[in-house]
């Protein structure tokens, strides 16, 4: 009988492998979206986690040179200075062997020759199929941006959509920085102006509106950094986000995600890589989640201290979802601080994890390694619970499990219309 923590664990790590996961941030896409779609073994060992590590070991790599190496030549180096030379004991190193071994290849290839060739024996739906099976993941919300040149074309045209990778607007090409969206924005046919008049934020308003219809888009999105201020009169970035897109989360009835404390291109040499963390004021999360009570809010924060900070002010607005350890805090030393911290904090009512994963791929490893950790600070509770005299059955643990992991935290709600809109036009 499972009543003490080990007894629950074997329990639990059976049905957390068991429960399907709907992912709520990725940067995967469609298939019929084509090469968008990254998967293989060189896509792998190119991401900028792993791009960043290699610095780390060969310091006296330039920064333009690698970024001027063709993939399959970094993807050698990458396994040369990171798998074989030396241990690959970091987070990303682990998920590509990850990877490896449960697409029943061996993780200790002298070089990349037979992972290549098994790769190119497969075809990127066939594949989808595969890595979807294999991660136990029904659902990849994607990150969609219109004003990508490479992205937006497809969506213009119209495809037949899998309905495993539902959309989500991504906002950051059209608002942040303003106005270096301008153009974007007048390209795509929206007669926006420099000054944020009312014209204009109307006409943005239409952008968010036209292609949320476009991609069905379940959310909006956009990633802020640390010095992002809600009020703020005098920032463009706020008065866009309450004159713009939150007006638009309230009327569609779909969420509002923001990811925040991000630094981008800290150092810009290292492009995607380039990107650092921030603390950001909590005060601001909690001024818009009390401004816009009609709105939910999907929140993630990317400093260990915002992390317990979000917890608390989750505590007080029932319209915050916390959501994922992103990015920095996705290694497991900090995914078990903090997902004891929220369960201890907000019972069942986050979303534990997302996989923001860039190559298909990843989402075996991500979802293996939460899963394992999800699994244990879980059984831990339980036992705890047992100890206070209170046994969890397995069907109340499956119950429990399609709370956190089955997306039902960001689907089927809408927002209720009631509560303070500050609409922030002029
Ligand atoms: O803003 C985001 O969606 C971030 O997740 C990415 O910009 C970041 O590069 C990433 O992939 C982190 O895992
Ligand atoms: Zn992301």
């Amino acid at each position: 009988m499972h009543t003490t923590p080990a007894g629950y664990r074997a329990l639990v790590r059976r049905l957390v492998s068991r429960t399907p996961v709907t992912d709520v941030h990725t940067h995967l896409f469609d298939p019929a979206l084509g090469p968008l779609l990254l998967w293989g073994i060189d896509e792998l060992l190119t991401y900028h986690y792993l791009a960043a590590e290699l610095f780390r070991a060969r310091p006296d790599l330039g920064y333009a040179d690698v970024r001027a190496m063709p993939k399959t030549a970094l993807a050698d180096l990458v396994w040369k200075e990171l798998f074989r030379l030396r241990s690959p004991v970091s987070e990303a190193c682990r998920g590509v062997t990850t990877v490896l071994s449960a697409l029943g290849l061996d993780p200790d290839e002298k070089d990349l020759s037979r992972y290549r060739a098994f790769f190119s024996r497969l075809n990127a739906r066939d594949y989808v199929d595969r890595v979807f099976d294999l991660a136990g993941v029904r659902r990849a919300y994607m990150t969609n941006d219109p004003l990508d040149p490479q992205e937006a074309p497809a969506w213009e045209r119209g495809f037949r959509r899998d309905p495993r990778f539902p959309g989500v607007l991504r906002l950051d090409s059209a608002i942040m920085n303003w106005p270096a969206g301008v153009r974007a924005l007048r390209g795509k046919g929206y007669r926006v102006e420099r000054a944020l008049s009312r014209g204009t934020l109307s006409e943005i308003r239409r952008y968010f509106n036209e292609w949320c219809d476009r991609l069905d888009a379940r959310y909006m999105a956009v990633s802020l950094p640390p010095d992002f201020r809600y009020p703020d009169p005098d920032s463009s970035l706020t008065r866009l986000i309450q004159g713009a897109a939150l007006p638009v989360a309230l009327e569609r009835g779909i969420p509002a995600a923001m990811m925040i404390g991000v630094r981008k291109l800290a150092n810009p040499e290292m492009g995607l890589a380039g990107d650092s963390v921030g603390r950001a004021p909590i005060e601001t999360v909690e001024a818009l989640a009390r401004d816009f009570g009609g709105i939910k809010f999907l929140v993630t924060m990317l400093s260990r201290e915002n992390a317990h900070e979000l917890c608390v002010a989750a505590r007080k607005f029932k319209n915050i979802v916390v959501f994922g350890c992103w990015w920095f805090l996705n290694n497991p030393s900090l995914i078990r601080e903090i997902t004891a911290m929220r369960l201890e904090l907000l019972g069942l009512t986050f979303v534990p994890q997302h996989s923001d994963a860039r190559v298909l791929d990843q989402l075996i490893y991500k979802w293996a390694h939460s899963r394992a950790i999800l699994a244990d600070v879980l059984a831990s509770k339980y036992g705890d619970l047992a100890a206070a005299g209170r046994r969890v059955t397995g069907p109340e643990i499956k119950r429990d499990l399609e709370i956190l992991l089955g997306g039902g935290l960001i689907e089927g709600w809408r927002n209720s219309p009631g509560g303070p809109v500050h609409s922030g036009t002029e």
